[in-house]
């Protein structure tokens, strides 16, 4: 509660869900070193695990906002010898540097320039806050609403806003590229290529030099929030959901996007060796939104998309334009079927992890091919309580683990009042067989207002940690991280 509301108001943050408890700003940058290790980290653990997250940086122009528009926050846990390191930097964004000469909020609403102060007329809103990619020996924090920011991997201080040295032609980056395991490619795309409401598709593929194989452009059925895509050996997959953006509402300063249940769930197949000229396009049997995917495989016949799905928007920040009282619902595991032999534009459905789960991630050393390990954060209210609702909803309490060879899941329960957030697969060698290796994950430790990043065996969940590395502070929950291995960083880098 606010003690102190007889006081004229000063520099404050709402008292809301997005800004009070564990998902309250954190706002402080710098180093840790020698963290508290409870256990042992294992002596092949030698890199940095870095993520990204939304921590608004100044109480918000209008009064609220929703989290997915705070400033990227960047934290990094390197390790080596069983010691690690923790640091934690904004990303200097064009929109973070205007904001933090002025004092305060100058951008408006997620994505709506039209809810901007007037002083920031044409200036970037990207807040960077996602994801971060390393590829070509470089580390990008990504947004999906602008173009990268290239990042020092050793104390990530921000190197500047990149267009791949001028390759990239959208006004937007994926924040959801993926790697070719076998060649070093990364696959990636862009939506809103020509700014805000824009229908215009572009995919790309990058060399592991950087340099740009091909950019090619389509245009979706109609404006959508295209976060994540799927990649298998001979195909792309866009999942195009009716989360939609209309550029009338976004003048009047409505919210930017919108669900639709009333439209379709359109599925792109592009073939990778013909591009766009070659796509085709399937349709679900339901409105329902992809949140994020596993993998994709194809055996010829088939192309395989496995994703968590959900029957509704993200109403709790994107309203219904038919029904301002629909409820937000659960994602679960599907396994979506498309039969590439057939002429009919049917996919096939099925739910193939029966668990409400997000944060869905693989061994990514075989992506693109069938693969046996799936995890994912996850609840089991049956065994361990719920924890109260953050703004994303109810937090994960567990970690899943499905082997799809045995068909069974294996859980971690975090503890009480603890919330695991994505998990992180680290293979224990280049050449380790799938799914042996380690997962991580920052866990929330609600009681005590503090952060773990706590390091599992990934074939062994129930087993519980083998090494709790303790911050002594809460970082802000994020979204998606990765692992750098010291010998990618080079010796200049002390690995
Ligand atoms: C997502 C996250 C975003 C965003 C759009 O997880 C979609 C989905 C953190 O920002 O802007
Ligand atoms: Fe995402």
């Amino acid at each position: 509660m606010n003690q102190h509301v007889n006081l004229p108001p000063g520099l404050q943050f709402p008292e809301d869900i997005v800004f009070t408890g564990y998902a309250a700003p954190v706002r402080i940058e710098g180093e840790v070193h020698d963290l508290e290790v409870i256990g042992r980290i294992p002596p092949e653990l030698e890199g940095i695990y870095i993520r990204n997250s939304a921590d608004h940086a100044y109480p918000p122009l209008h009064g609220k906002d929703i989290f997915l528009n705070g400033d990227g926050m960047v934290h990094s846990v390197r390790m080596q010898n069983g010691h690690a390191d923790l640091t934690m930097r904004y990303v200097r964004t064009r929109k973070f540097e205007l904001e933090r000469k002025a004092r305060r909020a100058l951008f408006g609403a997620y994505r709506n320039p039209f809810t901007d102060s007037p002083e920031v007329e044409g200036e970037d809103n990207n807040t960077a806050n996602t994801s971060v990619l390393w590829h070509h020996g470089k580390l990008y924090a990504l947004k999906e609403s602008g173009r990268p920011y290239e990042i020092d991997p050793n104390d990530l201080t921000t190197r500047g806003q990149s267009d791949f040295g001028g390759q990239l032609t959208s006004r937007t980056f994926t924040a959801h590229p993926k790697i070719d395991p076998e060649n070093g490619d990364c696959v990636a795309f862009a939506y809103n290529c020509e700014g805000v409401a824009s229908d215009e598709i572009e995919v790309y593929v990058i060399d592991k030099e950087g340099q740009f194989k091909s950019t090619e452009r389509f245009k979706a059925p109609y404006c959508s929030m295209v976060h994540d895509f799927m990649v298998s050996r001979n195909f792309i997959a866009f999942v195009i959901c009716p989360m939609v953006c209309d550029w009338e509402r976004v003048k009047r300063g409505e919210a930017y996007w919108h669900w639709d249940s009333h439209k379709l769930t359109h599925i792109a197949v592009i073939p990778r060796d013909q591009g766009v000229k070659a796509i085709r396009w399937y349709t679900a049997p339901r409105a329902v939104m992809q949140t994020h995917t596993f993998n994709a495989w194809d055996d010829g016949s088939r192309l395989v998309l496995d994703h968590f799905v959900t029957a509704s928007g993200w109403l709790s920040q994107f309203p219904d334009i038919h029904d301002p009282h629909a409820h937000e619902m659960p994602p679960f595991g599907e396994r979506w079927v498309v039969d590439l032999a057939s002429a009919g534009s049917e996919v096939k459905i099925e739910r193939f992890i029966n668990h409400i789960g997000e944060m869905p991630v693989v061994d990514n050393r075989f992506s693109m091919r069938r693969t046996r390990h799936f995890w994912f954060g996850t609840n089991h209210p049956e065994s361990w309580p719920m924890l109260p609702p953050g703004p994303k909803g109810p937090p994960f309490t567990c970690l899943g683990h499905f082997d799809e060879q045995t068909g069974k899941i294996e859980l971690f329960y975090a503890g009480p009042d603890s919330s695991p957030e994505e998990p992180c697969f680290v293979p224990r060698s280049p050449d380790a067989e799938e799914g042996d290796g380690f997962l991580m994950t920052m866990v929330g430790r609600r009681a005590e207002n503090r952060t773990d990043l706590v390091i599992l065996d990934a074939r062994n969940l129930a087993k519980g940690p083998l090494a709790v590395i303790k911050f002594p502070c809460r970082v802000h929950e994020g979204f998606h991280g990765i692992w750098v291995p010291g010998n990618a960083l080079g010796s200049d880098r002390g690995f």
